[in-house]
């Protein structure tokens, strides 16, 4: 589970996110599509081009449920059940995909925030991210 400093961690660069949230969601999404096409497949119905409109209004959604889960580090089962229903019922994305959008979201980070990312700090967002996940598939069965 997160450490007291892991906390401190998250927030502090969920602070520096803030200030560029939806061009961070977007390129993470970009990043998922490129590297593990597979993915497109949930998004049948979308413009997935670099750039597009939906990409970045996706993009956005995701940084901000993110950001949800932040300000809710204690509980973010309860911040994230409408979603977690979403997924799990009605989206029915694969497990393993989560994986996918963590490792782009971490590279993302690393990208935007190069002085930010020490060992120190990619475990901690790991480790969130990880329950971020947790979360959004504890009700697949
Ligand atoms: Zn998801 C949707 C978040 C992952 C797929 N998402 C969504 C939303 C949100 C989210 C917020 C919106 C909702 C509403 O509108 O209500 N996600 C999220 C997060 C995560 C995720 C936070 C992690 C971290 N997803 C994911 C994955 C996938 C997905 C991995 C696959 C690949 N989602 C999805 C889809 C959708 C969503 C498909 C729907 C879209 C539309 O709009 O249609």
């Amino acid at each position: 589970s997160l450490t007291k400093t892991d906390k401190a961690i998250i927030l502090t660069i969920w602070n520096k996110i803030a200030t560029q949230a939806d061009s961070v969601g977007t390129e993470a999404l970009e990043r998922l599509f490129a590297s593990f096409p597979q993915t497109k497949t949930y998004f049948p119905h979308f413009d997935l081009h670099p750039g597009s409109a939906q990409l970045k209004a996706h993009g956005a959604k995701v940084v901000s449920a993110i950001g949800d889960a932040v300000k809710h580090i204690d509980n973010v089962g309860s911040a994230l059940s409408k979603l977690s229903e979403l997924h799990a019922y009605i989206l029915r994305v694969d497990p393993v995909n989560f994986k996918f959008l963590n490792h782009c979201m971490l590279v993302t980070l690393a990208v935007h925030f190069p002085n930010d990312l020490t060992a120190e700090t990619h475990a901690a967002w790991d480790k969130f991210l990880a329950l971020v996940t947790a979360v959004l598939t504890e009700k697949y069965r």
